[in-house]
C-alpha cells in the first residue's frame, strides 16, 4: 500500500507505532519495522544512555527503518536529542512539546522529523522549521493529548499543511485507517492496540485490562494542571479526579501519580498502576502478533476503500 508516508519512510505498510513510555522498547519497535509498519522507540522519561542501548539492541533484530520517540518534557531531551544523531536513527517522532530547537541538527543529519501536534498552529510551525511530516494527533489517544478530536484535527490541519499528514487518536481497525485516508491523512500511528501485540513487552495484567476495556472506560486526568492524560479507569485514576475536584496542588497530584506508567507496565499493578491506553481500547478484542495485526487492519481499510494492496 503506497502513500507518501510509505514513500518518505521507506516502509511497505502507512503505520507507524506510536511513542509509548515504557512500552515501546526495542522488541516492539523491532517487530513493527519487521512487519512493514515503522516502530519507535519511546524515550519517555528515560536517561539518555538508555536510549543509545534500546537503538543498538534495535538494530541487532530489523535491518528495517525505525524511529525513536522523544517526549520532550524529558529533563534528558538534549542528550537524547544528540543520541539519535549518532546512533544513525533514520525517523524522530516528538511529543508534548515543540521541537524547534532540534530541527537543525536533526535535519543536518538526515533524519526524517516528524512532531506529533494536537493544533493546526503548531502543525503549520513545524511545516516552515522543515518537519517532514507531521501526526495529527486526537485527543481519543491515550496518554498526554491535547483537546481536539481526532475528525476535526485531521481534516483542519491536511488544510493547513502541504507536508504528509499522520492520523492518531482512535485508530484501532481497519475502518478508523480508511476514515483517517478519507480525512485526508497519508498514514495513521497506532498506540493502543500495539500494547496487545504478542511482541509487546508489557505485563499481561495491562494487557488484560485494554482487552476487557469498553468504550466508556477511559478517564482523562490533569485537566487541573494543564497536562491532561487519558488512562483506563481504576483506583489511581479515581483517587486522581477526587484529589483534582478537591482542589489539591500540582505537587500532590504528582506525588500520587508518580511511577503509575512503571507500576502498570512491570509490576502489573492494574489498581495503582497508570493504565494508559486510547478510547479505542473498546475496539480492541484480542492479542495477536504485530504482523497479524498490521496485515488485518491494511486489508480491511483497503477492502473498505475497494483498493488491492500492492
Ligand atoms: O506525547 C504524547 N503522549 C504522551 S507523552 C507521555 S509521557 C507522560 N508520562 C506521564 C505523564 C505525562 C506524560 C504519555 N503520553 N502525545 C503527543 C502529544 N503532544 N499530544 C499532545 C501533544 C502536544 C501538546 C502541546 C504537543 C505540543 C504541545 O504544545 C507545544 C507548544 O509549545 O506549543
Amino acid at each position: 500500500m503506497k502513500t507518501e508516508i510509505t514513500k518518505l519512510l521507506g516502509i511497505e505498510y502507512p503505520i507507524i507505532q506510536g511513542g509509548m513510555a515504557w512500552v515501546a522498547e526495542y522488541h516492539l519497535a523491532a517487530a513493527v519495522s519487521n512487519a512493514g509498519g515503522l516502530g519507535i522507540i519511546a524515550a519517555g522519561a528515560a536517561p539518555a544512555e538508555w536510549v543509545r542501548e534500546q537503538i543498538r539492541e534495535a538494530k541487532k533484530l530489523t535491518d528495517k527503518p525505525f524511529g525513536v520517540n522523544i517526549m520532550l518534557m524529558n529533563p534528558s531531551a538534549d542528550e537524547i536529542a544528540k543520541v539519535v544523531v549518532e546512533e544513525g536513527v533514520k525517523v524522530v517522532t516528538t511529543g508534548a512539546g515543540n521541537p524547534e530547537k532540534y530541527m537543525k541538527d536533526w535535519k543536518e543529519a538526515g533524519i526524517k522529523v516528524i512532531p506529533v501536534v494536537a493544533s493546526v498552529a503548531l502543525a503549520k510551525r513545524m511545516e516552515k522549521c522543515g518537519a517532514d511530516a507531521v501526526v495529527a494527533e486526537g485527543t481519543e489517544a491515550g496518554g498526554h493529548i491535547g483537546e481536539l478530536t481526532t475528525m476535526v484535527l485531521v481534516p483542519q490541519v491536511r488544510d493547513a499543511v502541504s507536508i504528509p499528514v499522520i492520523a492518531a487518536g482512535g485508530v484501532a481497525d481497519g475502518r478508523g485507517m480508511a476514515a483517517a485516508f478519507m480525512l485526508g491523512a497519508d498514514g495513521v500511528q497506532i498506540g493502543t492496540h500495539f500494547v496487545v501485540t504478542k511482541e509487546c513487552i508489557v505485563h499481561q495484567n495491562y494487557k488484560d485490562c485494554i482487552l476487557k476495556a469498553k468504550d466508556i472506560d477511559t478517564r482523562v486526568t490533569g485537566r487541573s494542571t494543564g497536562h491532561p492524560v487519558r488512562a483506563l479507569r481504576n483506583n489511581l485514576t479515581m483517587e486522581y479526579l477526587k484529589k483534582e475536584a478537591e482542589g489539591a496542588s500540582a505537587e500532590e497530584l504528582e506525588m500520587l501519580a508518580a511511577g503509575g506508567l512503571r507500576k502498570a507496565v512491570v509490576d502489573g499493578d492494574t489498581r495503582t498502576g497508570s493504565l494508559m491506553a486510547g478510547q479505542s481500547a473498546g475496539l480492541v478484542k484480542e492479542e495477536c502478533t504485530c504482523q497479524e495485526f498490521i496485515e488485518r487492519i491494511t486489508a480491511e481499510a483497503c477492502a473498505l476503500m475497494g483498493k488491492k494492496v500492492d
